[in-house]
C-alpha cells in the first residue's frame, strides 16, 4: 500500500499518494490530521475524492509548514555525536557531565522548541540568533504523534541551536533553541501505511553560493532511543489535544569551527518523506 504524503498549501489540503493529487473537502488541518489509524482513516477519505490533476505545482508555490495548532517538542542527546559535540561545547562551563548522563538515564532530555508561529515550512527562511556567534542546523527525524499518544505520521525536522548559548550554561537551553524562525519542518507530513523503515538515511547538505560547506548523513537506526519510548515519555503527564511532532534529535554535527552565515542554503533530505530547505537569515 503507498504510503500517503499531506501537503498544507494556500489553496487546501493536499493529498498525494503515488501519482494522484487530490484536494481535501476538509480545511481545518488539526481536524484532518489528528485521527488515531491516520493511514486507513485517509486511504478512506481518498476514496471518496476525485483526482484533480497534477498539483506539484500549487505545492512547489504555495507550501506551508505542515502544522497549525500542534506544538513541537524536541528529544535531546539520543545520538552519540550528539553527546559528544555537546560535551566539548561545554566544557568551559562544567555543563559536559549532564549530557553524559542524559544519555544513559531512563528519561530521556525532552524539551519545549516551537508552536506555528516560530515555524516555517519548506522554501521559507529559518533564523539565527543575532547575539549569537556559533550556529548549527539539527536535521532530524521527526513524528507526528495524534492526541491518543499513537505515532501517525513524520515529517522532516530543522532544530536550529546556538551552540555558543546552550554551550556557556545549559539552563540557557531555551534561549539557544527557542527562537522566532528556530524551527523548520516538511515539507510534508508522512504518513505510511507501516513504521517509517529502521534504516532510512537523514542526509544534511549545506551551501554557501555555489559551493557545498558540509555535508553528513546517519541512520536513524544509530539512535539510542526507540520511538515509542521518547513518545511515552511526553505524553506521562503532558497532554495534546491536537496531536503533537516530535523531533528525535540530532546524530549530524557539523565540526566546531563551523557556523552558518545569512545566505547559506539547508537542505535537509529523508527517504520516502522528501527534502526540506531553507534558507538562512538574520533579520
Ligand atoms: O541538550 C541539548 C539539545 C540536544 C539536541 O537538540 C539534540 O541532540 O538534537
Ligand atoms: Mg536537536
Amino acid at each position: 500500500m503507498q504510503a500517503i504524503k499531506i501537503y498544507k498549501t494556500r489553496k487546501g489540503i493536499v493529498i498525494n499518494q503515488g501519482d494522484d493529487f487530490f484536494l481535501s473537502k476538509e480545511s481545518d488541518w488539526d481536524t484532518f490530521v489528528n485521527r488515531r489509524d491516520l493511514f486507513k482513516k485517509m486511504s478512506g477519505d481518498v476514496k471518496g475524492l476525485k483526482a484533480n490533476g497534477d498539483l506539484s505545482e500549487e505545492i512547489a508555490n504555495n507550501l506551508a509548514a505542515p502544522l497549525s495548532g500542534q506544538e513541537i517538542w524536541a528529544a535531546g542527546v539520543t545520538y552519540l555525536r550528539s553527546r559528544e559535540a555537546r560535551m566539548e561545547e561545554s566544557k568551559d562551563a562544567g555543563g559536559g557531565d549532564f549530557y553524559a548522563k542524559v544519555y544513559d538515564a531512563d528519561r530521556p532530555e525532552l524539551f519545549f522548541k516551537a508552536t506555528a508561529y516560530r515555524t516555517v515550512g519548506s522554501g521559507e527562511v529559518v533564523r539565527i540568533r543575532k547575539d549569537s556567534q556559533w550556529n548549527v542546523p539539527e536535521p532530524e527525524l521527526t513524528l507526528f504523534v495524534c492526541s491518543e499518544g499513537t505515532i501517525e505520521g513524520y515529517t522532516i525536522g530543522n532544530d536550529m541551536s546556538s551552540r555558543d548559548i546552550e554551550g556557556e550554561n545549559p539552563l540557557y537551553l531555551p534561549q539557544a533553541k527557542s527562537y522566532n524562525g528556530s524551527a523548520a519542518i516538511g515539507p510534508c507530513l508522512y504518513v505510511p501505511a507501516e513504521p517509517i523503515h529502521p534504516e532510512s538515511i537523514i542526509q544534511l547538505e549545506i551551501k554557501r553560493q555555489t559551493a557545498l560547506i558540509f555535508s553528513g548523513e546517519i541512520s536513524i537506526n544509530r539512535m539510542k532511543r526507540k520511538h515509542k519510548e521518547l513518545v511515552d515519555y511526553l505524553f506521562r503527564e503532558t497532554s495534546f489535544p491536537k496531536g503533537v511532532y516530535l523531533m528525535t534529535g540530532t546524530g549530524i554535527v557539523p565540526p566546531d569551527h563551523f557556523t552558518l552565515q545569512p545566505g547559506d542554503e539547508i537542505k535537509i533530505a529523508i527517504e520516502n518523506i522528501g527534502t526540506l530547505v531553507n534558507t538562512v537569515s538574520q533579520h
